[in-house]
């Protein structure tokens, strides 16, 4: 089965009960037993409910895998590969990632004596150097948010043969970017984006090919208990169905907005896998099918300048999160990675004037023609003295 037909036909199947087309959702929290027991597979929906297990299978087709297991957020899938870890382990983290996946593993997992290193890992020869004999699993985020920045994945796989290797595939979803196929153990979703795709649910998502990965991962899942409920897994797998249809159309709609805003005087920097002058551009064109939706950018002036710039746009609501079909302006510095300490953000070059789209599938020509209004409504340039 190819991708898309995947994505509407896997765990599909019209409903043992009813013969219902589309799978229902099941809104129970528990089932009746026939004597202690015997029961049809599932007792308590905290372990298993039929619509999240049709999610489940879904998913982790889309990730050419076996195994998948739904979560209440990305985060608490997150928090359940990480809880796989023990006190004193040692996990190796590309710097630039999601402001809250930092705060969870530095405030959160960091008390339980859960030690990370943020490092560049664009060199996979360097990772291999911070190897320690405690380090047991590798954290990458690619391309990264909000910063764009690409890891090579198989590179790290290889220089890291033995370590748990997850891959936040949240940005490029399995539709551009297959990480296990390029030696990652475990792939991490936020279903809340490009997966559910509409901004009217938040979810996350665990998948593995491996067997003994998955049963302890649905350990946590089952023992900490972030999971979803029926309604927010049906509408995250209703959306999954057109997922390839939305990213051809975000990709699009992002490179020609990139390319705008490259050949903008009054922009300085844009950040896009998908543009020749991204210092990763060949790694993307082999790393991925496709160069995703999001798009970052600095404009010329001052951070009042990006703010203005932000508040003035029309069709691009400013709002965190990312993926769904209408287009979004966010200043990660100010709202999504206002938890990393402004000494670490700058480092990673996420300053004070960078802007990040979610770039939607509205029309491209209302899109640029929004940019551009925008853009000519700031107050011009005036020299330096
Ligand atoms: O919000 P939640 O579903 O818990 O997902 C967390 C998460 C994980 N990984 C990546 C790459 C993410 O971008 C996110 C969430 N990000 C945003 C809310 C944002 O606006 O960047």
């Amino acid at each position: 089965m190819k991708f898309s037909t995947k994505a509407i036909h896997a765990g599909q199947g019209a409903d043992p009960a009813t013969g219902a087309t589309i799978v229902p959702i099941y809104q129970t929290s528990t089932y009746t037993q026939e004597a202690v027991g015997v029961h049809k597979g599932f007792d308590y929906s905290r372990t298993a409910n039929p619509t999240r297990r049709a999610l489940e299978t879904q998913l982790a087709a889309l990730e050419n895998a076996r195994f998948g297991c739904a979560f209440s957020s990305g985060v608490a899938a997150t928090a359940a590969v990480v809880g796989l870890l023990s006190s004193g382990d040692h996990v190796i983290v590309s710097d630039d990632l999601y402001g809250g996946t930092y705060r969870l593993f530095s405030n959160v997992f960091g008390r339980y004596g859960l030690q990370f290193t943020y490092m560049d890992m664009t060199d996979p020869e360097a990772v291999r150097k911070a190897l320690r004999p405690s380090t047991k699993m590798i954290w990458i985020e690619t391309p990264t948010n909000p910063m764009l920045t690409l890891v090579d994945i198989r590179a790290i796989a290889n220089a890291a043969p033995d370590l748990i290797i997850a891959v936040d595939n949240t940005f490029a979803t399995p539709y551009f970017q297959q990480p296990l196929e390029l030696g990652a153990d475990v792939v991490v979703h936020s279903t809340t984006k490009y997966i559910g795709g509409h901004s009217d649910v938040v979810g996350g998502a665990a998948i593995t090919d491996d067997k003994d990965l998955y049963e302890a991962i649905k350990f946590q899942q089952n023992s900490a208990g972030g999971v979803p409920g029926p309604h927010d897994a049906w509408l995250t797998m209703r959306g999954a169905k057109t997922l390839a249809l939305r990213m051809r159309e975000h990709e699009r709609n992002a490179m020609a907005v990139a390319q705008f805003l490259e050949a903008r005087t009054d922009v300085d920097r844009v950040y896009y896998p998908g543009l020749a002058s991204h210092p990763q551009h060949e790694l993307a064109k082999r790393q991925m099918t496709g160069f995703g939706g999001m798009v970052s950018f600095t404009l010329k002036g001052d951070d009042a300048r990006a703010l203005a710039f932000a508040n003035t746009l029309k069709y691009f609501s400013l709002a965190e999160s990312l993926g769904g079909v209408e287009s979004l302006i966010c200043h990660p510095a100010r709202m999504t990675h206002g938890s990393i300490p402004k000494e670490e953000r700058e480092r990673r070059g996420l300053t004070d004037r960078l802007l990040r789209l979610s770039v939607g599938i509205e029309d491209i020509s209302d899109l640029i023609g929004d940019l551009q209004s925008a853009l000519e409504a700031q107050q011009p340039l005036t020299a330096p003295a």
